[in-house]
């Protein structure tokens, strides 16, 4: 009886813990455009909303051709009504074939985060 007791008691202190821990999540990507895995025409801009507004300044986001080489992109720029969304400029016409999107950032728990998502250039018809 007491050690039913006792483990009763110490269920409820881990569900309590479990349920009061903290609040801070580990920051990561919620959704992008183009989103991952997608077929898309040359995009004029990569979109990617993250779980959490990031800090200031600690997100870069690559964009990378199939070749490994690097697309030039504008800086990272938060958009102005949604602090989650960070926005990149393409500037150029992506010819056909596979990319892949390489970012970080950072979010309230201070660890930085990096991963990655691809998306395939369809030529334009
Ligand atoms: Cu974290």
């Amino acid at each position: 009886m007491k050690s039913t007791l006792r483990f009763a008691l110490t269920l409820l202190l881990f569900l309590v813990l479990a349920a009061g821990g903290p609040k801070v999540q580990h920051f990561g990507l919620s959704q992008s455009i183009p989103s991952a895995d997608s077929k898309i025409v040359s995009p004029g801009q990569l979109q990617l909303w993250f779980t959490q507004a990031p800090q200031e300044g600690s997100v870069t986001i690559r964009l990378v051709d199939s070749g490994g080489d690097l697309v030039g992109t504008g800086e990272p720029v938060q958009n102005s009504e949604d602090p989650k969304l960070m926005e990149v400029e393409v500037p150029s016409v992506l010819d056909a074939g596979g990319y892949t999107v390489m970012w970080r950032g950072i979010g309230d728990d201070g660890h930085v985060v990096r991963d990655e998502f691809g998306f395939e250039v369809t030529p334009e018809s």
